[in-house]
């Protein structure tokens, strides 16, 4: 499986969203109608997650900053009424450093057996190897959009879960050790997951499906469809897009194809779970995603509450409606 995907991936990586891809067939609707109504969603609340987060400090593995923030994202989601299972092991990174990580699991309703699993990353990058000035590269990065804003906005929906409980089988994980990872080495991502994955931490754990969101608060960000994810599970790419298109967000959600990503979402769905990427992916960007990614700027001068907005909005109408 994985050659396939290092194969795809090389093909694939560089053939971004936009001018000359291939794209899906779909035209974008020129106008942004509102034809459903949104699920509950309070884009401050979910602002307010971000800004406590990146208030820690960078959250990379075996800081204090780290240990302390993963105590209060463990806290925050029994006080909506999670039962959380907090799954801690070493990791061993690229680079041979011993990752001190805990994956977050949040279940509510833990006895349906149809369950949607919802995940982001918690770490903080340890380097900001992107940052235009070159003396700055060994600097870590706040993760206001790289990490915070898909945790800031799941938090959100956890707490809109504590206040009307649909009964629905719901998970919500934030894992680790997304983003100790290298260039070159597609293996050393995503570390937090592959553990999940290959030691699930309730028996048989096979969710119907399950939603990423990674980088999910830019200011001006736009999601095309991620590559992975429209070859896995193409029904719920489709009904996230149709959902946020109906909620007057066809401006960010963007009907056509963006790059191949290695993120969290591939070890899922190398285990058998149809998953989805919610990522930033600008067609009209050089690498892509937000210039502010894995530079020092990645904080909270580069985020915007109607991002947040669009994207919790839709993907708690999606579970409402689901
Ligand atoms: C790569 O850089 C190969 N993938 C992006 C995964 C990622 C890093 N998401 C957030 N940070
Ligand atoms: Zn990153």
């Amino acid at each position: 499986m994985m050659k396939i995907f290092t194969i795809l991936l090389a093909t694939l990586a560089l053939a971004a969203c936009g001018k000359g891809s291939a794209s899906t067939e779909a035209a974008e609707t020129p106008s942004a109608e509102t034809t459903l109504s949104a699920a509950p969603f309070d884009a401050d609340s979910a602002y307010a997650y971000v800004e406590r987060q990146v208030a820690f400090g960078p959250r990379v593995p075996g800081t204090e900053a780290h240990r302390r923030a993963g105590e209060w994202l463990a806290a925050e989601l029994r006080r909506h009424g999670a039962e959380v299972i907090l799954q801690k092991t070493d990791l061993t990174a690229f680079d041979g450093t011993r990752l001190p990580a805990v994956n977050i699991f949040g279940r509510f309703n833990p006895e349906a057996s149809q369950r949607i699993l919802l995940l982001a990353h918690w770490d903080c990058r340890p380097w900001a190897d992107k940052d235009p000035d070159p003396t700055r590269r060994k600097e870590p990065v706040d993760g206001a959009n790289d990490g915070a804003s898909g945790v800031g906005v799941l938090l959100e929906i956890a707490r809109q879960l504590g206040v009307s409980d649909s009964g629905k089988g719901v998970d919500i994980l934030f894992v680790d050790a997304e983003d100790w990872g290298t260039d070159n080495n597609e293996n050393s991502w995503a570390l937090g997951t592959r553990y999940f994955v290959e030691n699930p931490p309730v028996a048989d754990y096979s969710p119907r499906e399950a939603i990423l969101l990674d980088m999910v608060g830019g200011e001006g960000a736009r999601f095309c469809r991620e590559y992975f994810s429209q070859q896995t599970a193409p029904a719920l790419n489709d009904a996230i897009w149709r959902t946020g298109s109906a909620l007057g967000y066809n401006s960010l959600f963007i009907n056509r194809m963006g790059g191949a990503v290695t993120d969290d979402h591939i070890q899922l769905i190398e285990h058998g779970i149809p998953a989805i990427d919610i990522i930033e992916f600008n067609p009209d960007a050089e690498s892509g995603f937000n210039p502010r990614w894995h530079t020092t700027s990645d904080n909270m001068e580069g985020i915007d509450r109607a991002t947040l907005k669009a994207v919790g909005e839709t993907v708690a109408t999606y579970l409402r409606d689901n």
